[in-house]
């Protein structure tokens, strides 16, 4: 592995969850491979989960980590090519990624979308720079379209909970939020799910929220969600916005909020979310305070899924 922007830059999902899980077991096997190495971590928007759990999987496999939040501390970053840069842009994609390049052996970064213009946002143009320009290994803290370093925890965790060789039914529900939220998180579920092809999938959101089909690919759309809810083993939920409106809320009805009760036609579903999870909106306290969600078993898991991808990157620096 080279890069890690999506489940593309990956050869074999199945073997990354198991590194992920041998790394659970044992984190400090390989605290030799990073030794020397220093990992830059750049952040355009905030985290919590991402930004310490990397850290924490980078500093087990013995790297050094530096945390820039670009956003905040850093010079204004233009992203556009041949602008006359006499506005409020100071410094151009096209160095700034090449320094940070001199200074880091693998450069990591979250840079949410602008969800103004999904042509722009779905091209990656800001990833894709620093990939161009880093001249090392980039990996995904969240772009505009994906989050495959949470796609992987989330397959870990439910590899984790369903260890029975059964095919679990994984239903991802769209719930109800205040702002407009990106596609990253479900974009990357799903195209992680099909390529794992370990589970069976079910999508349900209102109409209009179709996910963009080139990540949706086959999976099954069941617009009731009480219908799709039947009988499932995992329910992930997460907000999004709408591709098809770019951007837009078109749907605020509460009754897609999940709760305890909607959750009675479930195989005693264990309940993900990829946090943070704004509660009795989204998903309700009897839900979360309840052996159901796993929410919290699933951030841990996102140690392991970092650990995995630095390390395939380090073998390979
Ligand atoms: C981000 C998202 O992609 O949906 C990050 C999730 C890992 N979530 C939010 O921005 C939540 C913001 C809010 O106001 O609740």
């Amino acid at each position: 592995m080279k890069h890690f922007l999506s489940v593309d830059d990956v050869s074999d999902p199945e073997a990354l969850v198991n590194e992920a899980l041998a790394y659970k077991k044992n984190p400090h096997r390989d605290r030799q491979l990073g030794s020397g190495k220093t990992l830059g971590m750049i952040f355009l928007n905030p985290s919590l989960r991402t930004r310490v759990s990397t850290q924490v999987a980078a500093r087990n496999l013995g790297m050094e980590v530096i945390v820039f939040n670009i956003d905040k501390e850093g010079w204004q970053l233009e992203f556009a090519d041949g602008t006359v840069m006499d506005g409020s842009t100071t410094e151009h994609v096209k160095e700034a990624a090449a320094v940070l390049g001199q200074y880091f052996d693998i450069l990591s970064i979250r840079t949410f979308p602008a969800l103004r213009n999904r042509e722009e946002d779905y091209s990656e143009h800001v990833i894709n720079q620093f990939v161009r320009y880093a001249g090392v290994p980039v990996v995904s803290l969240e772009s505009a379209t994906l989050h495959p370093l949470q796609s992987l925890a989330d397959l870990v965790t439910i590899r984790e909970l369903c260890d029975n060789g059964r095919r679990p039914r994984v239903v991802l529900t769209w719930a109800p939020h205040v702002r407009a939220l990106p596609q990253a998180v479900p974009n990357s579920f799903v195209q992680w799910m099909n390529r794992w092809n370990k589970a069976d999938l079910v999508i349900t959101h209102p109409e209009g929220y179709e996910l963009d089909p080139r990540y949706a690919g086959n999976a099954v759309v069941e617009t009731n969600q009480d219908k799709a809810l039947e009988g499932a083993d995992f329910v992930y939920v997460k907000n999004w916005s709408s591709v098809k409106h770019y951007g837009q809320i078109l749907s605020r009805d509460p009754s897609w909020m999940i709760t305890t009760e909607k959750l009675k036609v479930t195989n005693h579903a264990k309940v993900m979310h990829c946090l943070p999870v704004r509660r009795n909106l989204v998903i309700a306290d009897d839900v979360l305070d309840s052996d159901a969600s796993v929410v919290v078993l699933q951030a841990g898991n996102r140690v392991w899924a970092a650990q995995a991808v630095l390390s395939e990157i380090l073998r390979k620096l």
